[in-house]
């Protein structure tokens, strides 16, 4: 199996034109893949005077690039989706190999980026400012939307490449120029997605410094978090990064765009369509492995059905079949590595400690690579395992009686990403999304918390940092506003009434 991984890999690296890139022979940054935790390649992970060029690259680049019109800065963008749509089987097979995604979900991450591509093309002719009333005649008041400079991206592993395009479709509409650190965990399909972008900016024409890629750990990304001429950083990954990064690119005034954990719930109320919900609530909890930071990690059932949904769900969840990601019907593929299901056990057993039954699961296959069967949990209360982020698939269950004890449960825990509302009653789906509902930034009805789509903002609230990502207005973070007053009279009336001299 190990040989064919790294073939098929290299093939995949072949065919983006990305064969060459980065290879070492003893290079120190170790491509891994979680199906059977085999080596793929080797390559040298970028030192620190490499990082520094690649900013000033890119720095250069941005004087140019930010006075390319908008909606040609959009013919990039389009080229790029093109090539991703060329090539959507090949990075989806890097992603399987690299991040261990079932063949369906590879396949909607790099649909994703397409996804985003379309969508920032379209915006690259919508950078729309306002016009204002003057208070004063003869006098226009208005804002322009202006390029903001180098956009750090800093990447997880979980989505290796969706969360790349969301920041960097955009940033290059916004006449912005990337560096990209992507997790040290999936460094080939980066190398993939940086060669396509390469090859699109040579077929259009535009500069090539608009893009550059950094690989390595940790000690890379804090160097874009501390160079000035990275005006923005945008970092998905652990709250423990997020308070890394934050206060250091806040004490140099650049501006940070942080989308960190997540500890998403559901609350089943008694009307919900339940064959519906354990649909939604087994993709959610169990698929991707549990490894997005939208997966739903918390059930809020109310106690009239709490026993019929568990019941549901051990059934469903019995038949999951987990296992190499690339096999039709499999539908858990591989934890990332070791550590995860460190943290899995972990858990667990903080869990029974509380006094939590686990229903099903929780337990590691006899094979390489990690492979573990999805845990549901029926816990007693909210103790502080539940209130925690564990980045693995453990669903923990709890019981309510009214929906306002249902929506304080559900907020009470640090993080606010994403949330869902299983209920047909119209009053209890609106009593969820209304401002004495949910805390998150996305809350959901009748679907589960993960798998959004591109047009909205993607981001939450609280330990997830607050930045929003992705469609809406989410451009704005991207660029600096300008306010403009001119004036076309030949008077000089001063605002509020002030009068200077005569
Ligand atoms: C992430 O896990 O970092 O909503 C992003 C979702 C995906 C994106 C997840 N569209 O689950």
């Amino acid at each position: 199996m190990t040989s064919s991984l790294r073939a098929r890999a290299e093939q995949a690296l072949r065919a983006c034109g990305a064969a060459d890139d980065h290879p070492a022979a003893d290079g120190e940054l170790i491509a891994r893949t979680p199906l059977d935790g085999s080596v793929l390649c080797r390559l040298n992970p970028s030192n620190p005077e490499q990082v520094s060029d690649a900013i000033d690259q890119a720095h250069q680049a941005f004087s140019r690039w930010r006075t390319v019109p908008a909606p040609q800065r959009g013919v990039l963008v389009r080229r790029l989706g093109e090539l991703l749509t060329e090539h959507k089987a090949d990075l989806a097979d890097l992603v399987t190999l690299e991040a261990g995604k079932v063949t369906s979900e590879a396949l909607g991450e790099v649909q994703e980026m397409i996804d985003i591509c379309e969508f920032a093309v379209g915006l690259s002719r919508q950078l729309y400012g306002r016009t204002m009333a003057s208070e004063r005649p003869g006098h226009r008041l208005m804002e322009t939307w202006h390029p903001l400079g180098v956009v750090g991206v800093i990447s997880a592993f979980n989505f290796p490449v969706a969360v790349w395009s969301w920041n960097t479709a955009l940033a290059l509409v916004c006449g912005d120029t990337v560096v990209w650190k992507p997790s040290e965990l999936t460094p080939l399909t980066a190398i993939a997605c940086d060669a396509l972008l390469r090859r699109a900016a040579r077929d259009v024409g535009a500069p090539d410094g608009v893009h550059r890629l950094v690989l390595g750990p940790g000690p890379v990304g804090e160097q874009l978090v501390d160079d000035p001429r990275v005006a923005l950083v945008s970092a998905t990954g652990s709250v423990r990064m997020g308070r890394t990064v934050g206060p250091r690119v806040a004490a140099r005034f650049g501006r940070c765009l942080l989308e960190l954990g997540g500890n998403n719930a559901a609350v089943v109320a008694p009307t919900a369509d339940l064959d519906l919900a354990v649909r939604a609530v087994v993709f959610s909890a169990a698929g991707t492995a549990g490894q997005r930071c939208t997966s739903l990690r918390r059930l809020i059932v109310h106690a009239s059905i709490v026993d019929t949904v568990v019941d549901r769900l051990a059934d469903a969840y019995r038949q999951l079949r987990v296992g190499d990601p690339t096999e039709d019907g499999v539908l858990v593929g591989p934890l990332i590595r070791e550590q995860s299901w460190a943290a899995m056990a972990s858990a667990l057993e903080r869990a029974r400690a509380d006094g939590g039954t686990v229903v099903c699961g929780g337990e590691r296959l006899d094979r390489a690579g990690v492979y573990v069967t999805p845990a549901l949990v029926r816990m007693p209360a909210q103790t502080e395992v539940v209130r925690e982020e564990t980045f693995a698939p453990v669903l923990y269950v709890l019981g309510y009686d009214t929906l306002d004890e249902a929506i304080a449960l559900h907020n009470d825990v640090p993080q606010g990403l994403s949330s869902a509302v299983f209920t047909l009653d119209q009053r209890e789906a609106e009593r969820f999304l209304a401002a004495d509902g949910s805390d998150c930034g996305i809350a959901n009805v009748n679907i589960g918390t993960s798998g959004a789509e591109i047009g909205g903002a993607f981001g939450g609230e609280k330990e997830t940092g607050g930045g929003r990502e992705s469609g809406s207005d989410s451009w704005k973070a991207y660029m600096r506003r300008a306010t403009n007053t001119v004036n076309y009279s030949d008077q000089l009336p001063l605002a509020q009434g002030v009068k200077f001299g005569g």
